[in-house]
């Protein structure tokens, strides 16, 4: 402020000024609105896209807009012009805000319909089907043993995967000098001496027979051990499905009738048999019982090796010694047995050549079932 003017004149100088520029930013301001507005009205029609709107939005309405700065600024103005210009203000703030919507809700309008028409959602389309799993093929086949059996009367019975050497070999009238009970082919725990892998689920059956009055019908499927070198045909786990009939006066002739039915359900059709002198410790006598090959129907073919027979399973008359054993008496009981490798089924029925690929869990293999 300069010195040549005296305080009183200073004072009125001042005065003048600050009318002066209000005067001015009044009119200026009210001028700026109504251009603001005009101009925001026109640049929302003209809008095409949802974003592009959304940016006018920012430069007009946003906390750094115009609109706002300019209301920020009435602040400033004069006393007198502020509610006549604040009125205006926010009037104009409506009708801004107001055109802003309704231009939003045309384009989303518009947008969503090239969408619709775009993206056409054929309805018609068939679902996507969730995959499901199914049981393991050696599930599968010890489950269709199990439900011929069952047909003919027998009862599932189950017991322990880790045994003592009684159950194994001493009550199947097994000898100490049995190639079987060595270190070689058995697989002993270190629980103690006696107490291994089961090598054949026969132990549950002299379970059961230890605990049930005779007669008695059971079968007894689940896994058993081997110390043996894998191979193509052998792996040291396997499956079994052993059965056992005990009653009066039971004769080989029942057994042989008895298997028949069960490789005619189990092929599906009737293929001859034949049974061949073998021998088990715990069967007197003992036999293999042999089919014709269900894949070449005796002519021979890769599955039978060109032999025309397959080698199914072994059965035999229970021993006296193993009745004994489990406190049935021999002389008024009499029983038969079978026992049959449950992956050689399988391998037979399915034209499968290597056992290792039950053990593997390759979903390629397992989903052909
Ligand atoms: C076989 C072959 C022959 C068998 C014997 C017994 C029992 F407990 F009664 F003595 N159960 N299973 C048996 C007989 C098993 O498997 C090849």
């Amino acid at each position: 402020m300069n010195e040549r003017f005296c305080s009183g004149c200073k004072q009125a100088l001042m005065r003048f000024r600050k009318v002066a520029k209000n005067s001015m930013s009044v009119e200026n301001l009210e001028r700026e609105l109504r251009e603001l507005n005009e101009k925001a009205l026109a640049d929302f029609a003209q809008a095409t896209t949802s974003a592009a709107l959304e940016e006018l939005r920012l430069q007009y309405l946003g906390q750094k807009g115009s609109l706002s700065t300019i209301m920020r600024g009435l602040s400033n103005i004069d006393k007198a012009d502020r509610p006549r210009i604040g009125q205006l203000a926010n009037e104009i703030k409506q009708e801004v805000e107001g055109a802003l919507d309704k231009q939003k809700d045309a384009l989303y309008r518009s947008e969503l319909d090239a969408r619709l028409k775009d993206e056409g959602i054929d309805v018609t389309l068939p679902g996507r089907a969730i995959s499901q799993g199914h049981l393991h093929p050696l599930t599968q086949v010890t489950e269709e043993i199990i439900n011929i059996f069952y047909g003919m009367g027998y009862e599932v019975a189950e017991g322990p995967e880790v045994e003592t050497d009684y159950y194994n070999f001493d009550a199947l009238n097994t000898p100490l000098s049995h190639p079987a009970r060595d270190e070689q082919d058995t697989f002993y725990t270190n629980i103690g001496p006696q107490v291994l892998l089961r090598s054949q689920t026969s132990t549950v059956q002299i379970r059961v027979m230890e605990n049930k009055k005779p007669p008695l019908k059971i079968i007894s499927p689940g896994r058993v051990y081997r110390n043996e070198e894998v191979n193509a045909r052998k792996y040291p786990l396997f499956h079994q499905v052993e059965g056992l009939l005990i009653d009066k006066d039971v004769t080989f002739g029942q057994l042989s009738a008895t298997l028949n039915e069960f490789i005619r359900l189990l092929f599906g059709k009737p293929l001859k048999t034949r049974l061949r002198p073998d021998f088990f410790p715990f069967t007197e006598p003992s036999a293999e019982m042999d089919s014709q090959c269900p894949f070449c129907m005796g002519s021979g073919c890769r599955t039978c090796g060109h032999r025309g027979w397959l080698e199914l399973l072994g059965c035999g008359m229970v021993d006296p010694n193993v009745l004994q054993a489990v406190g049935i008496d021999p002389e008024e009981w009499s029983g038969f047995a079978f026992g049959m490798g449950v992956e050689r089924l399988a391998m037979l029925k399915y034209g499968v050549t290597d056992i290792r690929n039950f053990f593997t869990n390759d979903v390629k293999f397992l989903s052909q079932f």
